[in-house]
């Protein structure tokens, strides 16, 4: 799992409106927009606005990353909920959240990020949430329908799957690029319906890719088209500077805020 630095999460917060501008263009809609149609394909009444969402800064492992609860809050309040980071940590911060009314608690240690829902008990996690997120925004910017359509999936890992998995229920024919041989064969063994490939096959193949890897910057400008739409969740991107450039707003990338919109969803609805 990669970790954020305080730069990842700074630049998000400053760059949030730029990325949802984008995001606009290219899907039609916003970070909500996002979020609601990630939780169900029918309209859906997900009380978001004036939804109270508590960010806790956990201390265990490497520790706090500067900025990173302030972050998650800043994306919650542009959704209209009332968001806001405990004054203190951890446990104390939990309960500092419950005491001050919170529905649902954000938090992170090392291992998982998730939202603990205290109203319905549950309990929605990050890496399911920002997959299920980034397919919806390749859904819309390929025109609102996958089926049949070629997806090149970069990576099987927590998030690649739980992509896959969501690619395969909208009807795309996933080919998947993972030098990982158990990796591959485990996800075949569950029986995901995916078609391994290399990376230059794929690429001469599928104009959609979805990037699920850590590994950074081995797809060139000379690798896209002007029919290229690529969702990055992944962090560095794929990408590289002069591949991003070319591809604009087709390029979308940033580190937290459409996993931490769809979790707000999931956890409200
Ligand atoms: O509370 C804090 O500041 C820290 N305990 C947060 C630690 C988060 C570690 N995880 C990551 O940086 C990312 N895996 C988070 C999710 C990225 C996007 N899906």
């Amino acid at each position: 799992m990669t970790r954020l630095t305080p730069e990842d999460v700074g630049g998000l917060i400053s760059n949030l409106d730029a990325f949802e501008a984008g995001l606009r263009e290219i899907a039609g809609f916003g970070l909500r927009g996002i979020a609601l149609r990630s939780v169900a394909r029918a309209p859906v009444c997900v009380p978001l606005i004036g939804a109270r969402l508590a960010a806790v800064p956990i201390t265990s492992g490497e520790g706090i990353i500067s900025g990173f609860a302030d972050c998650v809050a800043v994306i919650l309040g542009r959704l209209g909920c009332e968001a806001w980071v405990t004054a203190q940590p951890d446990v104390r911060g939990i309960q500092e959240a419950v005491a001050q009314g919170a529905d649902v608690v954000f938090m992170a240690d090392d291992h998982r990020f998730i939202a603990l829902d205290l109203v319905h008990g549950r309990c929605i996690d990050d890496d399911p949430a920002t997959a299920d997120g980034y397919v919806t925004a390749l859904e819309a910017a390929a025109g609102g329908s996958l089926l049949g359509r070629h997806v090149l999936l970069l990576g099987l890992g927590p998030v690649g799957r739980a992509a896959a998995r969501r690619l395969v229920s909208y009807g795309a024919a996933v080919e998947v690029v993972e030098p990982d041989e158990a990796r591959l064969q485990a996800a075949l063994e569950v029986g995901l319906k995916i078609q391994p490939v290399d990376l230059a096959e794929g690429l001469s193949r599928c104009d959609l890719i979805f990037d699920a890897t850590p590994e950074g910057g081995f797809i060139d400008a000379g690798d896209v088209t002007p029919l290229t739409i690529a969702a990055v969740p992944g962090l560095p991107s794929a990408f590289t500077a002069s591949a991003q450039a070319v591809l604009g707003s087709r390029h979308i990338h940033e580190p937290l805020a459409i996993g931490v919109a769809v979790m707000a969803a999931r956890a409200l609805v």
